[in-house]
């Protein structure tokens, strides 16, 4: 790697009038706004699937979910070409040699090393992740989370360290009347139209109205069995055999414990809801599920009020084999324990026979294909 030897390399110099703080500034301070909404909707969506006890998350809005995981997919990828477009204004500062004269300096830097390194991290591993596509070995909602935290400490100092610097390019004037080609300004609307386009490409994903956009996200949100998308169908789970058997019956563990065949549940009070499937990869889909209360089930079997629930799929090994419901959402008025959607028997990739739909919450969560209740 001779060419990062210290000596070949010469001072930094900020070569097109494009690489300008001001620039960097304007730039920063949409990115900065992006990684808010980033990093709040992430905590939103890490809560969702670990839940704490003493910040509970209601079952109402039934749509917030849909809303917060849209939002922070949507703040993700634009925050894509803002990145790109920072990092060319500032990059040949990111290698100034030698590193630092002084320890503060050095502190700063190695704060800006771990903001970039981090920052490129989750937007990739994030990408990789909507695009359903696993290279790396690790568990990719637990490093994302983690590296999350190290992004934002680092931007806090960051923007500690620059606040003068920032507040003093925000101030200046972007043009000056002498500059020649693509303009400062120019910079910035090519910077937002990307911005806009990426955006406008994806978010059908989740927005109704701009399906036909969607040319750029991975799904579309009503191709599928039933109008619906499926991220793992019933032979990639393996129960093709259990959930067509015959002599199918769902278990209730409880002070009465139930075993409800199909025709059980089918004679029970029926509901229909309106609720969407929301995946944390972004998408997400509204549709009427009809089937029978899992709060009467419960009643049913002398379940109190006040228990937490878990529900478990006849899946055998992998990730989403069971989840668990707060009382608040197993009790809603909307969480079904869904025998039909839009109408129809549920296909056998979407839960068939039963599966559980409840309001406000992630998809990985609204378990396909269930075998028993429990009380935890
Ligand atoms: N048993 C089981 N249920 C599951 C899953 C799974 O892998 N196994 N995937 C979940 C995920 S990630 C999503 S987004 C929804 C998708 O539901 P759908 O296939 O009906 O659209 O199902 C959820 N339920
Ligand atoms: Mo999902």
């Amino acid at each position: 790697m001779s060419i990062l030897r210290p000596s070949r390399l010469r001072p930094p110099t900020l070569t097109s009038p494009l690489r300008d703080t001001r620039v960097t500034a304007r730039v920063g301070r949409v990115l900065g706004i992006a990684i808010s909404i980033c990093f709040v909707t992430g905590l939103i969506s890490h809560l969702h699937q670990n839940p704490v006890s003493w910040l509970p998350i209601p079952p109402t809005p039934v749509w917030g979910y849909r809303l917060t995981q849209g939002l922070h997919v949507a703040s993700g990828l634009a925050a894509i070409p803002l990145v790109l477009v920072k990092l060319f204004s500032v990059y040949p500062l990111l290698f100034a040699w030698p590193p630092a004269r002084s320890v503060s300096r050095a502190l700063e830097r190695l704060s800006i090393a771990v903001l970039v390194s981090s920052m490129l991290f989750e937007l990739a591993s994030g990408v990789a992740n909507i695009a359903q596509w696993y290279p790396f070995h690790f568990f990719f909602t637990a490093a994302h989370y983690a590296v999350a935290w190290a992004l934002v400490g680092s931007l806090l100092v960051h923007l500690a360290v620059k606040a003068p610097v920032i507040a003093q390019a925000l101030r200046e004037r972007l043009s000056e009347t002498d500059e020649q080609g693509l303009t400062r300004r120019g910079l910035l609307v090519a910077t937002g139209a990307a911005v806009v386009t990426l955006t406008a490409v994806t978010v059908g994903q989740t927005v109704p109205g701009l399906r036909r956009l969607t040319l750029l996200a991975p799904r579309r949100p009503d191709i599928g069995p039933q109008g619906l998308p499926v991220n793992k169908t019933a032979t990639a789970a393996q129960v093709r055999e259990t959930a067509t058997a015959a002599d199918y019956a769902l278990q209730v563990k409880g002070p009465t414990p139930l075993a409800l065949s199909v025709a059980d549940l089918g004679a029970l009070p029926q509901r229909e809801a309106e609720l969407p499937i929301t995946c944390v990869e972004g998408w997400s889909a509204s549709a009427s599920w009809g089937g029978v209360r899992l709060a009467d089930v419960l009643d049913q079997a002398g379940i109190s009020r006040d228990a937490t629930i878990k529900v478990t799929s006849l899946q055998k090994g992998g990730l989403y084999t069971s989840s668990v419901l707060t009382p608040a959402q197993a009790r809603h008025d909307d969480t079904l324990l869904a025998l039909r959607v839009r109408g129809e028997v549920l296909a056998l990739d979407h839960g068939f026979p039963v599966r559980l739909i409840a309001a406000n919450r992630p998809g990985v969560l609204q378990t396909k294909w269930l075998e028993g209740i429990e009380v935890v």
